[in-house]
């Protein structure tokens, strides 16, 4: 759809003159561009129009960044040498002080300094940008840990809650509104198989023995951004930043850092979780936060990544009974492309589980025994 970006530009407080605006990466969730401005000494800035059939509370939403984002400078701001500009999303406000408008057709906007020189990767080919991918979550969390005030607002409710996601599937299952269902039989069954054993995380806390932190929630590997040096620099995509399991950023890191193939991949015999991948992002992921956590915690880690895998598949599973209301798709079949692909890699994950096990006791040792 064509928006008229030059004036939504107009609204914000900006410094610069609007050059152009196009469509900016690969996110599946908001309407998404680049503004280059005419003067090279001024910033560029991103402009999102946002999903509010997911996001239903943008005030609250834009609340959560906004508290986020202070605080993550305020500790970037004691760190010398740090470049804050980059190193942390800021929001730029609107005319009337609000860092989001609504336009005259509805429509949601924000929008954000973009990020000069950074790196973006939808896949990665080494290790060690699986380890710095890892730095840069273990930081962010550390540095959420004591984020004063409320817990953050839950933008999505449940949104990592198995349970929901497999009622979900189900109900979708009964009402099958567009008559996909038949076609997706072998898919379903998988997910069934599987269902008791991804409770576990879900169990643990209810227990009280893993806690809830701030977490991001939406830690694919493109929401990463690195350095032209491929260093960690910016964790970005803000809007699920809000309590959740420390699990969940791990899992999803892995599954889309460790993947040897796109999430969508079509061909399932190019899909596999790489263990040195898993190893590296670990590596860094643990030696910024090894020390907060505890010990079930660590234990749970190497299962992390099958349970976000197989969430993300539900997810996709179910919205490809569901007619396609959720995620963005390029072609007819793409959710369940999508979906079939988490799969494969849940059992790739499955394979060789003992062997994550084994490297994350590893490196929490010798993690610990630096300490
Ligand atoms: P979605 O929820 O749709 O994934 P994101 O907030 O992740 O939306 O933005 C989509 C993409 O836009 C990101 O993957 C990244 O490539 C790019 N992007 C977003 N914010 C910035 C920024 N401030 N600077 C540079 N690139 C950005
Ligand atoms: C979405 O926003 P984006 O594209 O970074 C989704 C994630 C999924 C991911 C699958 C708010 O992430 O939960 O894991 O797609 N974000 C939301 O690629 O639902
Ligand atoms: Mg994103």
């Amino acid at each position: 759809m064509g928006y008229n970006l030059i004036e939504i530009f107009r609204l914000f407080k900006t410094e610069g003159t609007f050059l152009k605006g196009e469509p900016y990466g690969s996110g599946h969730i908001h309407d998404t561009f680049r503004i280059e401005t005419a003067e090279p000494d001024k910033d560029d800035y991103i402009i999102q129009r946002l999903n509010n059939n997911i996001f239903k509370n943008i005030a609250q939403l834009q609340n959560n960044i906004e508290r986020v984002t202070v605080h993550l400078r305020k500790k970037l701001e004691k760190i010398p040498g740090s470049d804050i500009k980059r190193e942390c999303l800021q929001l730029i406000p609107a005319l009337d002080g609000k860092t989001w408008i609504c336009d005259k057709y509805g429509n949601y906007w924000r929008m954000y300094i973009f990020i000069s020189n950074h790196r973006s990767y939808n896949l990665v080919d080494s290790p060690d940008k699986a380890k710095e991918g890892g730095k840069a979550i273990g930081r962010f969390q550390a540095m959420l840990a004591d984020m004063p005030g409320d817990p953050l607002f839950e933008t999505i409710p449940k949104f990592h809650d198995i349970e929901n996601r497999l009622l979900a599937l189900n109900q979708k299952i009964s009402e099958n509104p567009v008559g996909r269902v038949d076609t997706v039989r072998d898919e379903i069954n998988q997910v069934l198989l599987r269902s008791e054993e991804m409770k576990v995380i879900l169990k643990l806390g209810r227990e009280g023995k893993i806690p809830l932190r701030i977490t991001h929630n939406d830690t694919k590997f493109n929401n990463i951004l690195l350095d032209q040096n491929d260093k960690a620099l910016c964790v970005i995509d803000l809007d699920t930043v809000m309590p959740g399991y420390v699990h969940y950023d791990f899992g999803d890191a892995i599954r889309t850092a460790a993947n040897t193939a796109s999430e969508d991949e079509t061909d399932l015999s190019k899909i596999e979780m790489n263990i040195n991948l898993f190893k590296a992002y670990a590596e860094g992921y643990l030696s910024e936060s090894a020390a907060t956590l505890n010990a079930f915690e660590k234990e749970y880690l190497a299962f992390a990544p099958r349970l976000i895998t197989y969430t993300i598949a539900v997810r996709f599973l179910t919205d490809y009974i569901d007619g396609d209301k959720y995620f963005k798709i390029h072609h007819e079949l793409h959710n369940l492309n999508r979906a079939r692909a988490q799969l494969k890699l849940v059992r790739s994950m499955e394979e060789q589980y003992e062997d994550m096990g084994i490297i994350i006791e590893k490196l929490t040792q010798e993690v610990g025994s630096r300490q």
